[in-house]
């Protein structure tokens, strides 16, 4: 709890079970409900996260659009969580999650409603490759351009919000444009308080799941072909 408020964190996963019981065990004591939503692991994370036990939750969401279930997994989570504050982050040890004892008194003082932590501008010590940096650069404008609002991270996996608040994000999307969406969702919504703040990042633990190219290309269509659906509907 954080000023009587409940916290909830979704780790969406797929093979993370390697290294999920260290990033769990780090966890401040703060967080009241972990939800690890595992999408097709083949590895051991369903029995590592059931072993557990205490907070955490383990819920198997095996949908997938295109091979991906990145998105089913955060909306199965953000679903079944019952605090008044949900966050997302990777369950890669990645994202501050440790800052949320700052970020969440945050959230409450300036009245917001969701709260998209930014790696961009790069803090010191954060390494991103510099083809991620450019590509996520380039989402950026071209919401810019056809939204309106100005981001500086469309690509961030961490996000801090009021339980209240989770019907208006529409959420649709399985894969990866899950990410993109929510902050397009949140940022548009005159009825939601959209904010972002910015954090650094971490090593990652374990191995990426991403192939860069592809998943920005996607990004790039689905964000264009979102904006003018909204138009007409
Ligand atoms: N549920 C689900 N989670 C996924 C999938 N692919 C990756 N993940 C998880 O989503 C998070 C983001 O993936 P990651 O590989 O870290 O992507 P990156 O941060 O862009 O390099 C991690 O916690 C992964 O375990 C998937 O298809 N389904
Ligand atoms: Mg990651």
């Amino acid at each position: 709890m954080i000023r009587g408020q409940k916290i909830t964190l979704c780790l969406p996963c797929r093979n993370e079970g390697g290294h999920l019981k260290k990033i769990i065990s780090k966890l401040p004591g703060y967080i009241d409900e972990i939800i690890v939503i595992s999408n097709n692991s083949k590895d051991n994370t369903v029995e590592v996260a059931k072993g557990i036990g205490g907070k955490v939750k383990v819920i198997e969401d095996n949908r997938v659009l295109g091979g991906i279930g990145y998105g089913f997994a955060h909306m199965s989570g953000i679903n079944a969580a019952t605090g008044d504050i949900i966050v997302g982050a990777d369950a890669d040890g990645t994202y501050p999650v440790e800052k949320l004892d700052i970020i969440i008194p945050h959230l409450l003082d300036n009245k917001l409603d969701f709260i998209s932590c930014n790696r961009y501008p790069l803090q010191d010590g954060t390494k991103i490759p510099f083809k991620l940096q450019l590509g996520v650069n380039l989402l950026n404008w071209e919401i810019l351009l056809l939204y309106g609002f100005k981001i500086k991270d469309t690509l961030s996996g961490m996000w801090v919000f009021k339980k209240d608040v989770r019907k208006k994000l529409n959420l649709t999307m399985g894969d990866w444009n899950l990410s993109p969406q929510i902050k397009i969702n949140a940022a548009t919504n005159p009825k939601i308080k959209f904010e972002e703040y910015s954090i650094s990042q971490h090593q990652r633990l374990g191995e990426t799941k991403q192939n860069y190219f592809k998943t920005g290309y996607n990004h790039a269509k689905w964000i264009l072909k979102n904006r003018f659906k909204q138009k007409s509907s």
